[in-house]
């Protein structure tokens, strides 16, 4: 598809420049803010990795000396925390944001500067957190922060004061983009597109997004609950005062739980995209897979207890969870039949992509079966806080997130970069990455059932936990080793891999039309869409391109940005600091609130006013970019 010499038609005094810097600091392009978040996410899962790699060497024989106890607890605590809130969600939100409005067939969200916003408190929290480990110590009462561990009583220092509002400003930017994503879901498909017709991906986007507006404000309650109990001496959390740590555990699960789901749906969803193209074939079941995501995310609000079977509620609730729990293995056994009813007779393409679809296929679904096992309450007591329990959730979290982030990362990486991978090499480092996981992990289950406490930093050598251990290291060196070849292709392959054009695989969606990587509009015209799988349908059955909508369809999609334009010009949001500068005041008033500094805090607050000022203010009536040539 050529696309004609561009010409800016109308321009603002607003940021213009479109490389540099600059460029990236004030962009509201989806793509762009799409790319830093998964460049920036990636840098957060290697710090992550490493804080798990001295997990690792401490534990490797009995008696460690590589962390002391006090240490392991905060490398322990960022280690969850990183991975699950500034790594697996972030690079979610990466491929969100980048891949799902061209899959509908937009030009950009509904919300070009909140898209911003999202990116740059997310950035904010990961770097009010991981800050601690220079001014005072991180945080280090686990990822879960259980109160009253986590009250002024038994952790006194600054540590907690980074988590709360390191998660709370994150979060804040969690919520704005799941809004966004809701909204561009639902307003701007390009034309033809129905609910119906949507690509697996973008119902995946949907309902995690629905499931995050719900999940995360009783999360951010508990946090600022928390707050008061440290900053200002309230009793929420402190029995003695009347307080209860119960209360702590039940918000914490009520958001926790959901948060599972944040993370597997996105995972259904590339899993769903990659397994159909590599197959040749159209999804198997596509109506029962939209029923099953649904059923999930709502009985994902339903199953909290499950992690508070221990703590006393009862037999009887302690049944009602049980029951909640195991039926949600009912929907997700339906997506399980629908993978492999795709692949079944398919024309199976072994891409490096497929390979971790498959091996997440592999993983899951073992995760899952030690997770019903788990759910089983008169058998929880016995694994409860044992290794056991790390075995079940890093076969869900790595065989979820990491194994289906890297199938979107090897399925898209063409699209996002226009290079290929190294196929071959791309096979290798899958092998070194699922061998070295599975030799990491699955002793895990091993050590749980033999008795080691998770949350120790070291063990008697008389407990004969030592030999599975020393595997669990090793495994976690040839893990790691995958992960550098991987970083290795991606690199190379941006230097000197060969080009991918816009349609390497025979896709079967949207963003295989448009050439790679793709112009800031995306869509030259806004693509007609006939029916599912639309790129096939067209090089299938119909003129082998996707045909333009018609003309006064353009515009219809709603929303103030994005649309399609008349004639040749195409309306684009314009570029803005607004977000960056809204986000530099919540980081300053943070650290104001973390050392209990008045003065530090109104800076922020006034940073934040004139940023949010200057954001409604802010001349954003876009500019119009007009194409010469006609694109076909
Ligand atoms: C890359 C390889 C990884 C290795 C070798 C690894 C290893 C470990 C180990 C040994 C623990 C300590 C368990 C304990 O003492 O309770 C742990 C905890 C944890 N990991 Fe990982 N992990 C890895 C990746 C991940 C990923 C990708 C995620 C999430 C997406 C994750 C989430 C967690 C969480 C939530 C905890 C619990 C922290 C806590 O108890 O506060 N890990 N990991
Ligand atoms: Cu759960």
């Amino acid at each position: 598809m050529a696309v004609g010499a561009e010409k800016l038609v109308g321009t603002l005094r607003k940021p213009r420049e479109e490389t540099g810097l600059w460029s990236w600091l004030t962009t509201v392009d989806h793509k762009r803010i799409g790319i830093l978040y998964l460049a920036t996410g990636f840098a957060f899962f290697l710090m992550g990795a490493v804080e798990a790699l001295l997990i690792r060497l401490q534990l490797a024989r009995p008696g460690g000396g590589v962390l002391s106890a006090q240490t392991y607890n905060q490398v322990l605590t960022m280690h969850g925390t990183t991975m699950i809130f500034l790594a697996a969600m972030p690079l979610i939100a990466g491929f969100f944001n980048y891949m799902m409005p061209i899959l509908i067939g937009a030009r950009d969200v509904a919300f070009p500067r909140m898209n911003a916003l999202s990116y740059w408190l997310f950035l904010a929290g990961g770097i009010i957190l991981n800050s601690s480990w220079f001014l005072g110590g991180a945080p280090a009462a686990g990822w879960f922060n259980y109160a009253n561990l986590s009250g002024p009583q038994f952790s006194p220092g600054r540590g907690i004061d980074f988590y709360l509002l390191g998660l709370q400003v994150s979060g804040i930017g969690t919520l704005v983009s799941a809004i966004n994503f809701i909204v561009t879901i639902l307003n701007l498909r390009a034309p033809g597109m129905r609910l119906m017709d949507m690509p697996p991906f973008a119902w995946a986007t949907l309902f995690t997004s629905a499931i995050i507006l719900f999940a995360l404000p009783p999360f951010t309650a508990g946090m600022i609950l928390l707050m008061f109990d440290r900053w200002f001496g309230t009793g929420f959390f402190v029995p003695s005062a009347g307080g209860d740590v119960v209360l702590w555990q039940h918000l914490f699960w009520i958001f926790g739980h959901p948060e599972v789901y944040i993370l597997a749906l996105p995972a259904y969803g590339i899993i769903s995209e990659v397994i159909p193209t590599f197959s040749r074939k159209p999804f198997f079941g596509y109506t029962s897979m939209v029923i099953a995501l649904t059923a999930i995310s709502g009985l994902s609000f339903l199953v909290w207890v499950h992690h508070m079977f221990t703590v006393g509620l009862g037999p009887w609730v302690n049944t009602l969870f049980a029951i909640t729990t195991k039926a949600i293995s009912v929907p997700t056994g339906i997506l399980m039949f629908n993978w492999i009813a795709t692949m079944w007779g398919g024309d199976l393409r072994f891409t490096t992509a497929l390979h971790y679809a498959v091996g997440f296929l592999v993983v899951f679904t073992i995760g899952g079966l030690s997770g019903i096992v788990n759910a089983t309450s008169a058998l929880n007591p016995q694994l409860q806080d044992t290794y056991w329990v790390v075995g079940h959730f890093h076969y869900v979290a790595i065989g979820g997130v990491l194994f289906s982030l890297l199938a979107g990362l090897c399925y898209w990486w063409p699209k996002i970069t226009g290079r290929l991978l190294d196929e071959r090499l791309g096979r290798r480092s899958f092998w070194l990455v699922f061998i070295g996981f599975n030799l990491i992990f699955f002793p895990f289950h091993i050590l749980g059932v033999l008795g080691m406490p998770r949350r120790i930093y070291t063990y008697a050598p008389e407990l004969g936990l030592s030999v599975w251990n020393a595997v669990a290291t090793a495994g976690a060196f040839v893990m790691g080793t995958g992960i550098l070849l991987l970083a290795y292709n991606l690199v190379t392959s941006l230097v000197r891999g060969q080009p991918a054009g816009a349609d390497p695989w025979d896709g079967r969606t949207l963003e295989w039309s448009i050439p790679s990587p793709p112009p800031v509009y995306n869509f030259a015209r806004l693509p007609l869409v006939r029916g599912r799988d639309a790129f096939w349908l067209e090089k299938r059955s119909g003129g082998g391109t996707m045909q333009p909508a018609p003309e006064e369809e353009h515009g219809h999609a709603g929303g103030g940005h994005g649309k399609g334009g008349h004639g040749h010009a195409i309306h684009m949001p314009s570029p803005s600091y607004m977000p960056a500068v809204v986000a530099l005041g919540l980081t300053v008033a943070s650290y104001g609130g973390i050392f209990r500094s008045l003065l530090v805090a109104l800076i922020g607050l006034a940073i934040l006013a004139f940023g949010i000022f200057g954001w409604i203010f802010e001349d954003d009536s876009g500019y119009l970019l007009e194409l010469e040539e006609d694109v076909a």
